[in-house]
C-alpha cells in the first residue's frame, strides 16, 4: 500500500477521456440585450415578452445581462472559471432582421469580435444557430415554424453563418431543444396552481391542435436537416455540425435488462417526432398510429434531408423524463408515477434524479449508435444570494454538479463516447417565462447593477476542469 499526502487528490480519480471540453453555455435572447441596436430587427422574444402579462414580473430581455457590450468581461471571466469551450447561441434577426434577404454587417460583427476574444484566450467557440429567437418578421410573413418557408429561411441563414464565421467557428448546433419550442411555443398550455391559471409556455404563444402541431415539428426537423445540408454547402470542409436537443429519457426503475430494454423502447418512441426522426430518417409506428394519418405530411426525400448525417449528438440533460418499468402489454413498457416526495430542484419542473446524466448518452449510443456526443446543457437553478462576506455560497448547485458528473464519468468509463460538457449556465440570466428570479449561473449577476461575481459552483467547476476529472 502506498501512502497518500493529506489534502491530495484520491489515487483513483473519476477521470474523463483526454481532450473532453468543458464547456459552459447561454442563449442570444438569455444574455445579450441590445433588443433594438445596430440594425437587429425585432424578434418573436421581443414582442412575446413585450406584451403584459406574458412573463413573470413583467421582465424582459431588452437589457438582459448587456453582454452585447460586456461580452469581453464575460470571456475573460469564462476563461478565469476554467472554461475551455463555449456554447453560445447567435440570434437569427440581429443577422438577418428580415429573417431573409440582405445581411446586417454590424449584427455579424458583433459575433465575430466573440469569437476573436474567445479564440484568443483559448477557448473554443461552439455556435447554436437557432435557440428560439426568430426574426419577427418570418412570423408575420409566414406563421414562423407552421411554414416550411421558415425552414428553408433557416437553412439560408445557417448557411450565411458558415461562410461568414466558418475560418473560426468549427463546431454548430442547429437548433436548440425541438421540443420546448415546439409544444411550448405553438401549444401553450394552462395549469391550475393555487386557485390562479398560469399559461406555461413561450413565443410566439399560439394554441395550436395536436394534428397542427406535429406538422411544426415536421417543420423544425426539416429546418434542420436543411441547414445541415447549407452548412457542408457553404462552410469550410472540416466544418461540423448536430443538433441540441432536449431528449426525453425514460429511466428504468431497476437496473435489470428487461427494465433496461423497456426504457430504451421507451425512448425511442418518446422522442419520435424529433431525435428519433433525425437519427433515423422515419416516424415511428406508434408516432404514425396516434396520429391517424392526418399529419405529419411529409416526403421520402424530406425524411432523407431531416436524418442527413451528423458529426455529433448534442443532448440536453436536466431530469428523467419519466421512470418505465417492463410490460407484458404493447408497448411492452409501462409509465411509472414519480412521487409527491420526490426531490427537486428549484425549477418547478426540476425532478432531481443525477443518474439521468448515465442514461441518457448510454442511450443515444444504445439506440442509435451516436460515435460523439456532447452533453450541450445541464444545470439547476438555486435560490443564490451574495452573503454578506462578498460570496455566494451555491452548496445544492456544487452537490448537483458533482452528483450528475459522476454519472456523466460512469458512462464515459464504460466507453459511452462523450466529448464534451456544457454547464447551463455561465452566468445567470432571462430565465424565460420565469423572469430573472430563476438563477442557473455559475456566475451571479446583479439584475440592478450588472456586477457579475462567480459563486462557489464556479471554484468546484474550475478544479473539475483543471484536473478532467469528477472533484
Ligand atoms: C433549457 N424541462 O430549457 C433551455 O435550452 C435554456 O434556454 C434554459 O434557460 C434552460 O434549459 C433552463 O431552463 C429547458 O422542463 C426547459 O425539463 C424545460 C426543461 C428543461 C430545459
Amino acid at each position: 500500500m502506498t501512502a497518500r499526502a493529506a489534502g491530495s487528490p484520491a489515487s483513483a480519480e473519476r477521470r474523463f477521456p483526454d481532450g473532453f471540453h468543458w464547456g459552459v453555455a447561454t442563449s442570444s435572447y438569455q444574455i445579450e440585450g441590445a433588443w433594438d441596436e445596430d440594425g437587429k430587427g425585432p424578434s418573436i422574444w421581443d414582442v412575446f415578452a413585450h406584451t403584459p402579462g406574458n412573463i413573470k414580473g413583467g421582465e424582459n430581455g431588452d437589457v438582459a445581462n448587456d453582454h452585447y457590450h460586456r461580452y469581453e468581461e464575460d470571456v475573460a471571466l469564462m476563461r478565469s472559471i476554467g472554461a475551455t469551450a463555449y456554447r453560445f447561441s447567435i440570434a437569427w434577426p440581429r443577422v438577418l432582421p428580415e429573417g431573409t434577404g440582405a445581411p446586417n454587417r454590424k449584427g455579424l460583427d458583433f459575433y465575430s469580435r466573440l469569437v476573436d476574444a474567445l479564440l484568443a484566450t483559448g477557448i473554443e467557440p461552439f455556435a447554436t444557430l437557432y435557440h428560439w429567437d426568430l426574426p419577427q418578421a418570418l412570423q408575420d410573413r409566414h406563421g414562423g415554424w407552421r411554414s416550411v418557408e421558415t425552414a428553408k429561411a433557416f437553412a439560408e441563414y445557417a448557411g450565411l453563418v458558415a461562410e461568414k464565421l466558418g475560418d473560426r467557428v468549427k463546431h454548430y448546433f442547429t437548433i436548440n431543444e425541438f421540443r420546448s419550442f415546439v409544444e411550448g411555443g405553438y401549444q401553450l398550455v394552462d395549469v391550475k396552481v393555487g386557485g390562479r391559471t398560469l399559461q406555461l409556455g413561450g413565443a410566439p404563444g399560439l394554441r395550436l391542435s395536436d394534428s397542427e402541431l406535429r406538422q411544426v415539428r415536421h417543420h423544425a426537423v426539416l429546418g434542420h436537416g436543411l441547414a445541415v445540408q447549407a452548412i457542408r454547402a457553404r462552410g469550410p470542409a472540416g466544418t461540423k455540425v448536430g443538433f441540441a436537443e432536449n431528449v426525453r429519457v425514460a429511466v428504468p426503475v431497476i437496473d435489470a435488462p428487461a427494465y433496461v430494454a423497456a426504457a430504451e423502447a421507451a425512448t425511442r418512441e418518446q422522442n419520435a417526432g424529433f431525435i428519433t426522426v433525425m437519427l433515423e430518417g422515419r416516424y415511428t409506428e406508434g408516432y404514425l398510429a396516434e396520429a391517424g394519418g392526418e399529419t405529419p405530411r411529409f416526403t421520402a426525400e424530406e425524411l432523407a434531408t431531416i436524418a442527413s448525417p451528423l458529426d455529433f449528438v448534442g443532448i440536453n440533460v436536466y431530469r428523467p423524463g419519466w421512470y418505465v418499468e417492463p410490460s407484458d402489454e404493447p408497448p411492452g413498457y409501462r409509465e411509472v408515477p414519480i412521487s409527491a416526495s420526490h426531490p427537486r430542484m428549484q425549477s418547478s419542473w426540476h425532478v432531481l434524479d443525477p443518474e439521468v446524466m448515465y442514461w441518457a448518452p448510454r442511450q443515444v449510443r444504445s439506440i442509435w449508435g451516436a460515435r460523439s456526443i456532447f452533453v450541450t446543457e445541464n444545470g439547476c437553478a438555486a435560490s443564490d444570494a451574495v452573503a454578506g462576506d462578498g460570496r455566494v455560497y451555491d452548496t445544492d448547485r456544487v452537490m448537483f454538479l458533482r452528483a450528475c458528473l459522476g454519472q456523466l464519468q460512469r458512462a464515459t468509463s464504460e466507453g459511452v463516447p462523450v466529448d464534451g460538457y456544457f454547464l447551463w449556465s455561465a452566468q445567470d440570466n432571462f430565465e424565460w417565462i420565469d423572469g430573472y428570479g430563476n438563477r442557473f449561473g455559475l456566475i451571479h449577476v446583479d439584475f440592478e447593477t450588472l456586477e457579475r461575481t462567480p459563486k462557489l459552483s464556479a471554484s468546484w467547476f474550475r478544479e473539475a476542469a483543471s484536473r478532467n476529472a469528477v472533484v
